[in-house]
């Protein structure tokens, strides 16, 4: 095998903003790209298929989720993650710290590692980054990520404590990582703090890793506190490698992440809010089991080219919706999965073309955001 599977070309630049590919032994990913969330290795409501035809390019699972049920072992005996939900494109898994946080009430965090009870049975469970990068191996995705802490935002102290954490951790998932087809990426911390936030990717990136990711943003911070980390951050990592922004996703995120640097996103956005009738557009949201959309013949977004508009109607949808029909929370996650990959499509071209300002600034004139 080729020494280095993955590599990232760099096509374009424009300000900030990149437009290039990522290779990995699963195919080349362009960038920016956002990837759909299949946390139990599967998008809820939308099939392998139905992904390939949206245009997605890289999917996101958890090694939270999968450690638990049906666990490594499992997945691992049935050929990996790749085969085991019949995704043959890039994947990405994340490494559990996260998860552990915002799922579980109870969890006991030690230098080692974190001691947490399942979401899903209440047993004693126990991940490190020993651990989770074992898990990582056997799941077998294409980029694997470090075990890091994310604290909220605003306590210095804890947050000051939780990053250096992360550092150490990053060094040891880095040592416990033995498959050279996974790319194991390095994620900085530092809360809102600037000062925390350089130091952080100066560390990670002296790290040597093929790839980074900003963690600890989209958790209470402002959207202004957000975007000036990523600022801070992009100004450390190397132009060379990709960054990915964990976790992130809303439209106008995705706009100002790709302005100031950032390759890649994820989120469980559009597949949630589609299980909650609300379908993502270029204009802002729109709830779809609201009365007006009953006799409405247009479909979700008369601009939009994804399966569920070129087929049916805001009324049918309407309709699905209020019987309760399982095909609305498809249906709606194929649109709103479209409309994201459509937006980072045409990111990349405007980037390609040297107009990405003059192409986010219109977005932006033209959407409306949901209130703060
Ligand atoms: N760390 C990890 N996963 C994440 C995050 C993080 O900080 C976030 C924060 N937005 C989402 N997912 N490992
Ligand atoms: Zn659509």
């Amino acid at each position: 095998m080729d020494s280095n599977p993955f590599t990232f070309e760099c096509h374009a630049t424009d300000g900030q903003a990149r437009a290039g590919v990522f290779h990995t032994p699963h195919g080349p990913i362009p960038t920016p790209i956002f990837a759909p969330v299949g946390t139990q290795a599967t998008v809820k409501a939308v099939t392998p298929a139905q992904l390939e035809e949206l245009g997605a390019h890289l999917v996101l699972s958890n090694t939270y989720h999968l450690f638990l049920r049906p666990g490594p072992d499992i997945v691992a005996e049935m050929g990996g993650l790749h085969r085991f939900m019949n995704w043959p494109h890039p994947i990405l898994t994340d490494s559990g710290g996260f998860q552990v946080f915002s799922l579980t009430s109870m969890r006991k965090l030690d230098e080692d590692g974190v001691t947490f009870k399942s979401h899903i049975d209440g047993s004693m469970q126990r991940l490190t980054p020993e651990i989770s990068v074992d898990v990582q191996q056997k799941l077998g995705a294409d980029i694997i990520m470090c075990f890091d802490e994310c604290a909220s935002p605003y306590d210095r102290d804890y947050v000051e404590r939780a990053m250096h954490r992360t550092h150490r951790w990053a060094e040891r998932c880095q040592q416990a990582k033995t498959r050279p087809d996974q790319a194991l990426f390095g994620i900085v911390q530092g809360g809102v703090f600037p000062d925390l936030r350089q130091q952080s990717a100066e560390w990670i990136a002296a790290q040597g890793f093929p790839g980074h990711a900003i963690g600890g943003l989209s958790v209470g911070e402002t959207k202004a506190e957000m975007n000036h980390m990523i600022e801070v951050v992009n100004a450390v990592l190397p132009p060379e490698k990709p960054r990915y922004l964990m976790g992130v996703g809303s439209p106008e995120d995705l706009i100002h992440g790709i302005w100031r640097g950032v390759d890649i996103f994820d989120c469980v956005l559009p597949t949630r809010l589609a299980r909650h009738h609300a379908a993502m557009t270029f204009s802002g949201r729109l709830n779809l089991m609201n009365a007006v959309n009953a006799r409405d013949p247009r479909p979700i977004d008369e601009n939009c080219g994804c399966y569920a508009c070129r087929h049916y109607t805001r009324a049918y949808l309407r309709h699905l919706i209020t019987a309760k029909e399982i095909l609305a929370a498809t249906l709606i996650s194929i649109h709103n999965l479209y409309t994201l990959e459509e937006l980072v499509r045409q990111a990349r071209q405007a980037i390609l073309e040297g107009r990405y300002q003059a192409f986010a600034e219109n977005f932006l004139a033209n959407y409306r955001p949901q209130p703060e």
